[in-house]
């Protein structure tokens, strides 16, 4: 396939609810979406950067810039065998892997839809025909009010429930969440607000019977989380500090964790998602799919991912009405009952995009030919 034409567009979407973290609180959403075209047809990315540089480096300004006068250009006017071709034409790059993985992504879509096939098959997935789901909820203004939001999804059917915490919105919270709902499945992200330092305190997380606690230290670190988990005995998670598939090598050579998040934009792209999970599968790590705030594009990539065989615990991948009035695919992507999302088997990310929607919501764009 002949990549020929790649448009950005910038859309901005208010959150149903804010979404709080340990390193701030957003209430609207400013993505990038990459549409890539070949032959006629065309593929859908979205870059999961978010508005400032507080979960990594990159940010919405930051990915644009990149993506116009460097990775485009890299890719333009060549002839891609698959999609898996991708990665090498712009590995020379350094960083900036959430503005690859944007267009990374959109080129896998791509050669499924030229292909007509489903984009899960294209990637090796298909392992499951629904995916479990769970659900992150950010930091609320009080208790009482988390409880509440708590016991929602649960009674939506979500399998299993994350907390943000932070320095002063943890061990009390997490004791509370346990006696209000003491068997469900739990867990907490504290989104790198910790230090070793810390460790004496963290321990006491130990007695709530956690799934994990992801991402305690260092957003670069792996070797104090090493430390940290071998003085745990929860299980801990990395999201952050994972962004390729040699960093899950050391991961797993250095015992730094139980489990792993993958994020797509975080390692760029599908091609190295799927070796951070052959690594993590091989050591015996289960993996699960985290996410970004991601409009209906980024979920349905999430959604494709997560059929690759070793996502066997329920990722942060949850019905687009959780986060958005009105989502940018159709249908809308719905949880059942029993917290699953089923996958969809239509060509390509399965979903159609709604164009006079993504119009409306469209704040800047450029063709790049
Ligand atoms: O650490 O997983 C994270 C959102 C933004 C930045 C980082 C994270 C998150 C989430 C939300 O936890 C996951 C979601 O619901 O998309
Ligand atoms: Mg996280």
């Amino acid at each position: 396939m002949k990549l020929e034409r790649i448009t950005l567009r910038q859309i901005r979407m208010p959150l149903v609810h804010f979404f709080e973290t340990s390193f701030g609180r957003t209430t609207e959403r400013d993505i990038i979406l990459v549409e890539v075209q070949a032959e006629g047809v065309s593929g859908w990315g979205e870059v999961t950067a978010g508005e400032h540089p507080f979960y990594n480096e990159e940010w919405t300004a930051s990915a644009w810039p990149i993506l116009r006068d460097y990775v485009a250009p890299c890719v333009l006017g060549r002839n891609l065998v698959t999609a898996a071709d991708f990665a090498p034409l712009t590995a020379h790059i350094r960083g900036h892997l959430m503005a690859r993985g944007g267009l990374e992504a959109a080129v896998w879509d791509l050669e499924a839809r030229l292909d007509n096939v489903p984009l899960f098959r294209k990637i090796g997935g298909g392992a499951r025909t629904e995916i479990p789901c769970g659900v992150s909820i950010g930091i609320q203004e009080s208790i009482p009010e988390l409880l509440a939001l708590i016991a929602r999804e649960l009674a939506a059917g979500y399998q299993r429930i994350k907390i943000k915490i932070k320095p002063g919105w943890d061990v009390d919270v997490v004791r509370r969440v346990r006696e209000s709902f003491p068997t469900i499945q739990l867990m907490a992200d504290a989104n790198s607000a910790y230090t070793l330092a810390d460790q004496d305190h963290l321990a006491c997380l130990d007695k709530y019977g956690l799934m994990m606690i992801e991402q305690p230290l260092g957003h670069d670190d792996i070797i104090d989380h090493a430390a940290l988990q071998a003085r745990l005995a929860t299980p801990l998670c990395l999201d952050e500090c994972i962004r390729s598939a040699r960093h899950a090598e050391h991961a797993v050579q250095l015992r730094a964790c139980g489990i792993m998040n993958i994020k797509l934009g975080r390692v760029g792209g599908f091609r190295e998602a799927r070796l951070v999970h052959d690594v993590a599968q091989a050591a015996g790590i289960p993996v699960w799919c985290g996410g970004m705030l991601e409009s209906g594009i980024g979920r349905a990539h999430n959604i494709a991912l997560s059929t690759l065989p070793n996502f066997v615990l329920p990722g942060d991948v949850s019905a687009g009405s959780r986060y958005w009035a009105r989502d940018i695919v159709d249908p809308p992507i719905e949880v059942t009952d029993r917290g699953t999302i089923q996958v969809p088997d239509a060509p390509g990310f399965g979903y159609a995009i709604d164009h006079e929607f993504i119009e409306h919501l469209t704040v800047r764009q450029e063709v790049l030919v």
